[in-house]
């Protein structure tokens, strides 16, 4: 089978959070009118296509991953008129846009959740998942994403209800049909408003097995081995997609925790008729200890191209792939595989170098544009997350040092992420007149997109040079992918081909010379630089090359 050609694969993706956005009426909180204000921003970078975080109405337990009602607009963000003007805004620019999609969970204060609690005979208790406890404690020894166990206790009913995520996030009961027809109902409303597509989160785990213990000790193991992949999972997405995505022209990112290589092709494979890609997490987890993300460990770089290698090879003929290093839930991009001190311009670009150049959709997540970095808030006060919260608690109360455990959240909290975004060095960043609801980073006098948009030389023009080439070349979309040495042990470098155009990239990941030799492939005699992001790298003859620290270059070969 040869790769068929359609608009999502040729698409770029840019992913709004729309808490940490634009701030349009000073509350300190990003909204909807926020977002319009800087459609503009977003069309000029080049993407194709914005997806946009959840902004369902929420109680916002964990920023709107909470859903409590499914049908209207968070109050933060403002209104269903404030969403149409805002659809239709992305529209006329040319764009499209893509809804986050949660229905593994609601809200514990849903409608349906409130009635499943309040009695055993209610017509919606089984819309979630309802247990006996087992010898005075919870039915089996699931621990829950966000810290402690995944069960909570309910006295109405004197049974557990199960939350893979914070206790208000009971997860819904895909075993029931009705429950099914309520999801697909509501994926139509949405796709009746002319919404283009949803990515799904932690679509993996809404099948469940039965219900014995985990034997796993490390929580990535539960993830991939008990939680995910569960035995209906196909089931219920063929369902899904007969009923609703195949009647629309719309595409579909499937979030999949413990999606492994083994099982990836099964959601995205043509003939499947699931979905259209993945986030699958192999390269985000690679710095987590048996612990998690609060017991890291140092990324191993040439198992991090392997990953990409071996993902690739995966979709070469069917299926199709997603290219990210960052969003919501991780570090910021630059600081966790870049250099955000001396190198951080260079190593910016660089990434973003690697992001289109890749086989796979690429999705930039906002900021990333810019070069936003991690933060180190002093005070745990500062922090907000529910995911960071949560295991402080669990570290306080079982004694541990919580110096290091903010060390840690420096490192790998999801909240790097998360600060608003830097639009000038005016108060606030230009992000908000009043307090904003999470601390801007300090680094935003330097940092802002003021400060780039007409720099020649800017990360954000950089981004702009990028998108567009990848878009003018759809043999950077489809064309084969092959990895030089991938041993080595600071440079990444690859070729893209197809039959019309041949392409050579290489990368530095290091903050140091780097001397490098490519294989033979192809005959490199005539190489014209395209991109790089400190102009053509020196060459000893055409085949060994001297990289500087953090250099990126995309050669075409005639
Ligand atoms: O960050 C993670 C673990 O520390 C991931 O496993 C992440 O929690 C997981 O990928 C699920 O993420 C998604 O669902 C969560 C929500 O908090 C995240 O923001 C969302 O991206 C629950 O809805
Ligand atoms: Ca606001």
């Amino acid at each position: 089978m040869s790769l068929k050609k359609t608009w999502w694969k040729e698409a770029v993706v840019y992913q709004v959070y729309p808490r940490s956005f634009n701030d349009s009426n000073g509350d300190g909180i990003g909204d909807l009118q926020g977002i319009i204000e800087k459609l503009d921003h977003i069309k000029s970078i080049g993407v194709d296509v914005i997806w946009l975080c959840p902004v369902y109405k929420s109680p916002n337990d964990d920023n709107g991953y909470d859903i409590s009602d499914y049908y209207d607009i968070m109050d933060e963000f403002g209104s269903m008129a404030d969403f149409d003007e805002l659809l239709d805004g992305i529209h006329a620019r040319g764009m499209k846009l893509l809804m986050d999609l949660v229905v593994n969970h609601s809200s514990d204060e849903h409608a349906w959740f409130k009635e499943s609690r309040s009695s055993k005979d209610n017509p919606k208790r089984d819309y979630y998942i309802w247990k006996e406890g087992k010898n005075g404690g919870p039915p089996n020894n699931w621990p829950s994403f966000f810290s402690g166990s995944a069960w909570q206790y309910a006295g109405e009913t004197d049974e557990y209800y199960l939350h893979l995520f914070t206790k208000k996030q009971p997860d819904l009961n895909w075993e029931n049909p009705k429950l099914r027809e309520e999801v697909y109902q509501l994926m139509r409303y949405w796709l009746d408003k002319g919404v283009n597509g949803f990515r799904m989160d932690v679509i993996s785990v809404i099948s469940k097995r039965n219900y014995e213990d985990t034997p796993y000790t490390n929580f990535n193991d539960t993830i991939a081995h008990v939680y995910a992949n569960g035995p209906r999972i196909h089931e219920f997405l063929k369902e899904m997609n007969r009923e609703v995505m195949s009647r629309y022209d719309v595409m579909t990112v499937g979030e999949g925790p413990g999606i492994d290589l083994d099982t990836g092709l099964q959601y995205v494979a043509e003939e499947a008729r699931e979905l259209n890609m993945l986030f699958h997490f192999g390269h985000m987890f690679m710095d987590h200890g048996p612990g998690g993300r609060f017991d890291p460990k140092p990324i191993d770089f040439v198992e991090f191209k392997k990953i990409f290698r071996l993902w690739d090879e995966k979709f070469q003929s069917d299926g199709w792939g997603s290219i990210f290093l960052g969003n919501h839930d991780f570090q910021r991009i630059v600081s966790r595989f870049g250099n955000d001190g001396e190198f951080w311009q260079e190593s910016a670009k660089l990434l973003c170098l690697m992001l289109m150049t890749m086989r796979g959709t690429p999705y930039v997540y906002q900021g990333d544009e810019i070069g936003m970095t991690n933060v180190a808030f002093d005070s745990i006060d500062d922090y907000d997350d529910v995911e960071i919260m949560n295991a402080y608690a669990e570290w306080k109360e079982q004694g541990k040092n919580l110096d290091l455990f903010l060390k840690h959240v420096h490192v790998n909290g999801r909240d790097n992420a998360r600060t608003p975004i830097q639009w000038d060095a005016t108060k606030n960043a230009g992000f908000t007149t009043g307090k904003p609801w999470l601390k801007i980073n300090p680094n935003y006098p330097e940092i802002n997109v003021a400060n780039q948009q007409n720099a020649g030389d800017s990360i954000l023009t950089f981004y702009r040079e990028m998108i567009s080439k990848r878009k003018a070349n759809p043999s950077l979309v489809y064309g084969n992918y092959a990895v030089i040495n991938e041993e080595h042990k600071q440079v990444y470098a690859y070729w893209r081909w197809d039959d019309s155009i041949k392409y050579l990239i290489l990368l530095n990941f290091s903050d140091d010379q780097q001397p490098f030799e490519i294989d033979d492939r192809f005959d490199t005699n005539n190489l014209t630089l395209v991109i790089g992001n400190m102009g053509a790298v020196q060459t000893g003859n055409k085949k060994s090359f001297n990289l500087q620290p953090w250099q990126a270059a995309l050669y075409q070969i005639q």
